[in-house]
């Protein structure tokens, strides 16, 4: 009897339970405005975005640093739906990083559209032909121009096509905010560079961008640093040299006080106007996979900003954002993307990128198979070692390959720099091959697990979680575990640096080559930008 009432009670606790619970997910949806839409919209090393309209398009660029080719081409109808359609910096003539340090090469970008011409302006850092320069193109997915040099030191440049006709250069020189006119048919400065804004008092103001609205000219900065306390603020004046106010809702945009949210560093931000009136925002911030560490890099997110006629713009929530975002979105127009997944029927697609310059006579793509060509680096060096990847976007990755070795060693890399980065590799031994896998963490440099085979063929996957990659292999249809390294080592927290994890194919010696049947990558657990429509509550 006592069991009967016990199982009565339960039912209903149930019961109340689920309806409860049913009415707040109604009142949940009752709270939120608009359709919903999942941040980060660019996930993966996609940092310091750069947005434009241009021809029924938005277009949006990112440093890429030590990486080639440079400043991923990305366009979209939505804001929503992107679609890599090229890479801006795609010729040696162009991105000469032969050597540079990581985290040096391509800063910060700025993507504009002027009568009828696509402007990209960025800081190349490291290189003895480093600094400030300019490439244009009338057809963004053609090759761009050759490189226009800026005589001004900074970083962080923006180019602002002002409507009496003169153009400027913004540039942060890490204390404050400096400008100059130029001449845009060759990039000579036509004004001394004089200091603008020294922004709200916070460290390294940069990343600056200008925009005209209603009466005004609109500063945007970040502040704060590119880690978890970034924010970004603005100013206005009345004339495009200042003397700039200062915003009185700043930071506009921050989540240095949002500890406990894993979405942290938002900031450098770009701001672009939709056709339809309304005004957006992208900008970097990065997931936390675990409680002070992230290791995707900085990645691209959006919100809509309610900015009235001569009013301070405001970002979202009072600069506060989600990974679940609702808003007025534009018509929607959604896009079949690949990424990463390729059985080698067809050349490597614009996502894929090489360590500084590659010889690209190493890699060749034939006979659906992708066959590479070591050289005398490794990726312990500073140099442009055989190998050839694409950004991790997500935390939970399955990739797979099948690799047949003529040499010294080949296999996947998980690869944030040359201190910090694991194989899982085949190597020639005297007896015949092992399979290996292998950890460099600084200093120190590893075998975790390793298994002899006699055959130079095999098999290899790794997948992974937020806080480990797997080893695997399979020999003779028996999955063998190879062990299991952190994520966490091969954080920014760890590594230091801008970049973000790239998952990758390598080839190390000389005289060898190794032959890959396919590249297999999956994304698992990922929430998929869906794009229900809440009725709001009016
Ligand atoms: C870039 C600066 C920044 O120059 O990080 O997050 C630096 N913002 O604007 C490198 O990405």
């Amino acid at each position: 009897m006592f069991l009967n009432n016990v199982k009565i009670a339960v039912f209903f606790f149930v019961l109340v339970f689920f309806f409860s619970c049913a009415n707040q997910k109604s009142q949940h949806e009752k709270d939120e405005q608009g359709t919903m839409y999942i941040n980060p919209v660019l996930p993966g090393f996609y940092p310091d975005p750069s947005i434009c309209k241009a021809e029924g398009y938005f277009y949006m660029t990112h440093s890429t640093f030590q990486f080639f080719p440079g400043c991923p081409l990305f366009r979209s109808a939505d804001l929503i739906h992107w679609e890599q359609i090229g890479n801006i910096l795609d010729r040696k003539s162009q991105l000469a990083i032969d050597s540079v340090f990581s985290s040096g090469g391509v800063f910060a970008p700025t993507l504009r559209y002027h009568n009828g011409t696509f402007y990209l302006i960025t800081t190349l850092i490291g290189t003895p032909n480093g600094g400030n320069f300019f490439v244009t193109a009338q057809n963004p997915a053609e090759p761009w121009s050759e490189p226009v040099n800026i005589d001004m030191p900074g970083y962080d440049p923006d180019l602002f096509f002002d409507e009496s006709g003169r153009v400027y250069v913004t540039v942060s020189n890490g204390e404050a905010i400096v400008q100059s006119e130029i001449e845009i048919e060759t990039g000579k400065l036509l004004s001394d560079p004089r200091v603008i804004w020294e922004g709200t008092g916070g460290r390294f103001p940069e990343g600056p961008h200008l925009y005209k609205k209603d009466e005004y000219y609109y500063l945007l900065i970040s502040e704060g640093g590119t880690e978890y306390g970034h924010y970004v603020v603005i100013a206005r004046s009345k004339s495009v040299d200042g003397p700039f106010e200062s915003a009185p809702n700043n930071p506009i945009l921050t989540h240095r006080d949002r500890g406990n949210h894993t979405l942290q560093a938002t900031g450098h931000a770009d701001f672009v106007r939709a056709d339809d009136g309304s005004w957006w925002v992208v900008f970097l911030g990065f997931r936390k996979a675990g409680w002070s560490y992230h290791h995707l890099g900085r990645e691209t997110f959006l919100a809509p900003v309610n900015w009235k006629k001569n009013l301070w713009p405001v970002i979202y929530n009072n600069g506060e954002v989600e990974y679940e975002m609702y808003a007025d979105l534009l018509e929607q127009v959604p896009i079949r993307q690949s990424y990463a997944e390729t059985d080698f029927s067809d050349t490597l697609g614009h996502e894929w990128l090489y360590l500084r310059n590659p010889d690209i006579s190493n890699f060749c793509v034939r006979n659906n198979e992708l066959q590479i060509d070591g050289n005398r680096y490794t990726l312990d060096d500073v140099q442009s070692p055989s190998f050839v990847g694409v950004r991790q976007r997500q935390f939970d990755v399955v990739l797979e390959t099948k690799v047949r070795l003529t040499g010294k060693e080949a296999g996947l890399s998980v690869f944030m720099d040359e201190d910090h980065h694991y194989e899982l590799g085949i190597k020639k031994n005297n007896e015949g091959y092992t399979v290996f896998s292998r950890a460099t963490i600084g200093s120190l440099s590893n075998e975790l697990k390793s298994i002899s085979i006699s055959d130079n063929r095999v098999t290899m996957y790794i997948y992974s979680d937020k806080e480990y990659y797997y080893f695997n292999t399979i020999i003779q249809n028996d999955t063998i575990s190879l062990g299991k390294m952190e994520c966490r080592y091969l954080s920014s927290e760890v590594a230091s640096g801008f970049t973000g994890v790239i998952l990758g194919m390598y080839v190390y010696g000389n005289r060898s080559r190794a032959i890959f049947d396919y590249f297999h990558y999956m994304e698992r657990n990922v929430i998929t930008p869906s794009v229900s429509k809440f009725e709001s509550d009016e």
